[in-house]
């Protein structure tokens, strides 16, 4: 029957086919390639605030990106993937539950799997569907209390300490190799004069510290597990903290981009000009706090060259883990996917960071390669990353979720030419506000009931928002067609929860009574 399941899902076999018929075909299918018919081993490949500066996408700026280029070449790259949230948390959030924010009242920090905790999460599926799940680094939020340890056969931590301490990512801390001086940069080093914030913090590390890193440590124990004998079919999660800030690296992804070969992005000086008044006072006072000191500074090529680096040294994981797959028996039935947790500004609208509705948080690589699908393929159309829990469950053949959001992308995965354009959802931080994109046009409904909307076609650096002219008002109806009918209740934010460590497990309680208060009081 599982078999059969998997047949039935993999290729897309609608229920009206007589049954009779397609048990004959599982049967026959079973009986001539048993060891054919394994669903798909997985390899995730996550990163983290990487937005489409790589080689496979239109981008005015690439990073040099070999393998990516590599993976793009054997699979499917599309062009026009939105992301599920507009920062790390909601963003995994999304991911893990195949749900919107505003469905499960994650938009910010909430804990998904405290607050629902019936949700059966992404890798829980894997498992019930017979995969052995392994998963690593950066794949839920990385402060602590935030790994969903349910449903891994191992999740590995680069240090024991880690473990009992509620399962932090901790990429910088407990031996991983960091600069001297520290903060390195000259841009942390006024903020932290000036502020007691560290923002902006970069610097090129010896090339033989790489080998201690976090990322390639956690690299380095995929690599194994790739190596090891698998009995039933596996995924691997891992998750990288690279491009994140602080953009450490080695030398050498540095030496890559000279500086005065560094172009700055598009950015137009009066962009926000035509925002709605209360969005153009938030973005304009950001603005001041970080583009135009670093304009002032002369800077940005310095911040940009990091950022690069950064990507570049992510991109030789992704190669380290691309030759291993090569190496492995695996190498032949192993679906591998490439994902960013959303995208990340450089100075458009003057906003260096995430969390806003714009093309440069929302648009991140999304990139699928592996048996059955489609090489060397591009696609336009416009998808979401909610779509990659759905999309698992029918190229692994795991159970349905009728609950899950996104729309499975298996077919558009096989014959790319089929992709069809749709309005997909991208929830802002505060429950009412939403992005509706598609093709040709990002429309934006802030929580205060403002609008934007960009012809992203004729406008894709949406310089022009033309949400005030009376000719877009049915283009804008018709979008917010589109937006949910409900907004979930968001739960509460972690800093509103204590995080209870026991042991290597950890749970999250409510504050005592006049915890809040006091704090208050205290500030
Ligand atoms: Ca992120
Ligand atoms: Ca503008």
């Amino acid at each position: 029957m599982r078999i059969l399941s998997f047949i039935t899902r993999f290729f897309g076999i609608r229920s009206a086919f007589p049954l009779a018929a397609l048990c004959m075909f599982a049967l026959s299918a079973h009986a001539a390639a048993t060891a054919k018919i394994t669903p798909p081993n997985v390899i995730f490949f996550a990163t983290d605030d990487l937005n489409d500066w790589v080689g496979p996408l239109n981008s005015p700026i690439h990073a040099k990106t070999p393998n990516l280029d590599r993976l793009a070449a054997r699979g499917v790259t599309f062009q026009n993937a939105q992301a599920s949230g507009t920062f790390c948390a909601p963003a995994r959030s999304a991911l893990f539950t195949g749900r919107h924010p505003s469905t499960t009242g994650a938009y910010t920090t909430q804990v998904y799997f405290r607050d629902h905790p019936e949700l059966r999460p992404m890798q829980v599926a894997l498992q019930e569907g017979g995969y052995a799940t392994f998963g690593t680094g950066k794949l839920f939020h990385h402060p602590a209390g935030y790994v969903d340890l349910r449903g891994w056969t191992e999740f590995h931590t680069r240090t024991a300490a880690q473990r009992v301490a509620g399962w932090p990512v901790d990429s910088w801390r407990q031996g991983a190799p960091l600069p001297t001086p520290m903060p390195y940069s000259q841009f942390t080093r006024q903020m932290r004069a000036e502020t007691d914030k560290t923002f902006m913090e970069y610097a090129p590390l010896p090339n033989e510290v790489e080998k201690d890193m976090a990322d390639t440590q956690q690299t380095a124990w995929v690599i194994d597990v790739l190596k090891r004998t698998h009995t039933q079919p596996f995924f691997i999660g891992l998750g990288l903290y690279a491009p994140h800030f602080p953009n450490y690296a080695p030398q050498k992804y540095f030496d890559l981009y000279p500086l005065d070969e560094i172009k700055l992005p598009p950015i137009k000086n009066d962009d926000t000009n035509d925002l709605p008044p209360a969005i153009k006072k938030f973005y304009d006072h950001r603005k001041t706090t970080i583009h135009d000191k670093l304009n002032e500074m002369g800077l940005m090529k310095e911040v940009l060259r990091a950022y690069l680096a950064s990507i570049s040294y992510a991109d030789a994981m992704l190669g380290r883990v691309l030759d291993a797959l090569d190496a492995s028996a695996a190498r032949d039935n192993t679906i591998v996917i490439f994902w960013s947790d959303q995208g990340y500004h450089h100075g458009e609208k003057g906003q260096w960071g995430k969390h806003t509705l714009w093309q440069r948080t929302a648009n991140i690589p999304f990139i699928w390669a592996g048996p059955g699908i489609a090489r060397q393929a591009k696609v336009g159309a416009t998808v979401s990353a909610i779509d990659l829990f759905p999309t698992l469950v029918e190229l692994c053949g795991l159970a349905p979720d009728a609950g899950l959001e996104g729309q499975s992308l298996a077919t558009t995965l096989r014959q790319p030419a089929l992709a069809q354009d749709r309005n997909v959802l991208l929830c802002e931080v505060k429950p009412g506000g939403y992005a509706i994109v598609n093709r040709q046009w990002r429309f934006i409904h802030y929580a205060d009931g403002t609008e934007e909307l960009y012809d992203v076609v004729k406008d894709p650096n949406e310089w022009d928002n033309l949400a005030p002219h009376p000719k877009y008002q049915s283009v804008m109806a018709e979008l917010r067609q589109s937006a949910p009918k409900h907004f979930a209740a968001p739960g509460p934010e972690s800093k509103d929860l204590r995080l209870v460590a026991e042991g290597e497990r950890f749970h999250w309680e409510a504050k005592p009574a006049g915890a809040k208060k006091k704090a208050k009081a205290a500030k």
